[in-house]
């Protein structure tokens, strides 16, 4: 079975840039919530609690067809938020370091690009969703987006940085401006952590 995994920091953590009470409902309620659809949906096939949760979403069609919109949702939901709660800290933001950081600069052509790329496949995401910075299959950084809880890993990127742009994101304190929401997380982008995401990926 799985359990709500606990936070890298105090709700708090990360003010005035999110607020505890966004990051209590996001973790305690929303993710628990995800963690319960998953249980649900692998209690009608136990022997998958044995697998990874990413190597599920890998591969969605190898899960069995009466669970695998609920892995897709649920397990997504799990496993993206673990994922999004490390990709930020409060003594983050600033520009990106290491390999990940050249990477970036070498891919886009300089940080103010791929930060104004990024922010717009945030910005432009119709309805709830994430935006992704990964590794594709040749080593090359992509941006992307994807819908509800999707992950780029189910169709062969690796993410090493997302930013969850749902409503319960951000609404409590930024009401309707995504916009404001996505220049504030800038703040507490955590490099470091997408530096050992990146060399994770490509095997360093
Ligand atoms: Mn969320």
């Amino acid at each position: 079975m799985y359990n709500l995994p606990s936070l890298p920091y105090a709700y708090g953590a990360l003010e005035p840039y999110i607020e505890a009470q966004i990051m209590e409902l996001h973790h305690a309620k929303h993710q628990q919530a995800y963690v319960d659809g998953l249980n649900d949906a692998l209690k009608k096939h136990p022997e998958l609690f044995e697998k990874p949760l990413i190597d599920l979403l890998k591969d969605l069609n190898a899960v069995p067809a009466d669970i695998q919109t609920a892995v897709r949702n649920h397990g997504g939901g799990v496993y993206n938020h673990t994922f999004f709660w490390n990709v930020m800290n409060i003594k983050g933001g600033g520009e990106p370091v290491g390999k990940s950081g050249q990477a970036i600069v070498d891919v886009f052509g300089n940080f103010e690009v791929f930060k104004d790329k990024l922010s717009t496949a945030a910005r432009s995401r119709f309805g709830s969703g994430w935006a992704w910075l990964s590794v594709d299959a040749s080593g090359t950084l992509v941006i992307s987006s994807t819908a509800n809880q999707d992950n780029p890993i189910s169709t062969g990127l690796f993410p090493i940085l997302g930013l969850d742009v749902w409503e319960h994101a951000y609404y409590l304190q930024y009401f309707n401006r995504r916009t404001d929401y996505i220049s504030a997380w800038w703040n507490i982008v955590n490099w470091k952590q997408v530096e050992e995401n990146y060399l994770t990926i490509i095997g360093e």
